[in-house]
């Protein structure tokens, strides 16, 4: 029967007086919807993926006419100040996790909240290493690229938190030997993640592709029989040019992300673990 929530609202009476909580909200994310002007009076619908009017018995009144949940309130903090708007609550944190704020425009009082997540959003790694072990394998041939390579990895495992005994690093002649080296590493159990680093250019090997497909098939292949995360460090680039723009030694380093996704992927490896050891997988 119901096919639509409307919550009507009079912020003036010329088109002028709603059009800054008009645009805050357009520059927010809502949609715009119907909208109609009639006998003088103008109306326009903002849509959101999912709407609800909250019944409320309390003592007192909320300190909003509307309260709009969005991805990231800190995001929404930084958009609404730059709309002028009144504020009425600085954004903080609630006593049940949530991040919120609350501001007035054209007279209507908005509160954006954020809720804190919860086990239905579903299991996810996190960036903390301290504890782990990890090893990277790191191919010689290009040397020039694998070790800045090297270094952002080892960059994000102690920025993660990893300990430098923690960190077992492994040379090897070329990104043709990589997988071979991390699979003997991930069959030890010594280790909660195995990171990969290599660079194959194209003008440097005429089996490019072969040697590329093979690395990648490889590692992946160690990763999914021996259960140990395998992060992907391996750049396949047509010049060198490419392939230092990957390297770089304050950003765009592959290495350094590789190193992050090992560390996120160990993280997860454990909690998938012990999800799946309490009897509580497949009820989400
Ligand atoms: C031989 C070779 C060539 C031509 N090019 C590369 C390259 O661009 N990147 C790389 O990591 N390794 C290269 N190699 C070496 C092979 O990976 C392998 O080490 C040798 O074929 C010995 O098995």
């Amino acid at each position: 029967m119901i096919r639509n929530l409307i919550v009507p609202r009079v912020l003036g009476k010329t088109q002028e007086d709603l059009q800054p909580a008009l645009e805050l909200l357009r520059a927010l994310g809502a949609t715009p919807g119907d909208e109609w002007h009639e006998g003088g009076a103008h109306g326009f619908q903002l849509e959101a993926p999912s709407g609800a009017v909250e019944l409320i018995a309390a003592a007192s009144a909320p300190a909003s006419d509307i309260t709009i949940e969005v991805s990231d309130a800190d995001a929404a903090w930084e958009i609404v100040q730059q709309h002028g708007a009144k504020i009425l609550h600085e954004i903080g944190d609630t006593v049940y996790g949530a991040r919120i704020f609350a501001v007035e425009i054209s007279g209507l009082r908005m509160a954006f909240i954020t809720y804190a997540r919860s086990a239905e959003d579903g299991i996810e790694g996190s960036l903390q290493a301290q504890g782990k072990r990890f090893a990277i394998v790191v191919a010689r041939f290009n040397s020039f690229i694998t070790e800045r390579l090297l270094d952002g990895s080892l960059l994000a495992l102690r920025q993660a938190g990893a300990a430098k005994d923690d960190i077992t690093i492994v040379r090897v002649p070329g990104s043709f030997e990589i997988p071979a080296a991390a699979r003997q590493l991930a069959e030890s159990r010594k280790y909660d993640a195995i990171v990969c680093i290599g660079c194959l250019l194209r003008g440097d090997t005429l089996h490019y592709d072969v040697i590329a497909n093979e690395v990648t098939r490889g590692v992946g292949q160690s990763a999914q029989e021996t259960g140990v995360p395998h992060a992907f460090g391996v750049l396949t680039c047509d010049t060198l040019e490419q392939a230092i723009d990957r390297a770089g030694l304050k950003s765009g380093n592959k290495g350094y992300e590789a190193g992050l996704a090992a560390v996120e992927m160990a993280s997860l490896h454990d909690k998938v673990a012990e999800h799946t050891m309490n009897g509580t997988a497949g009820k989400r």
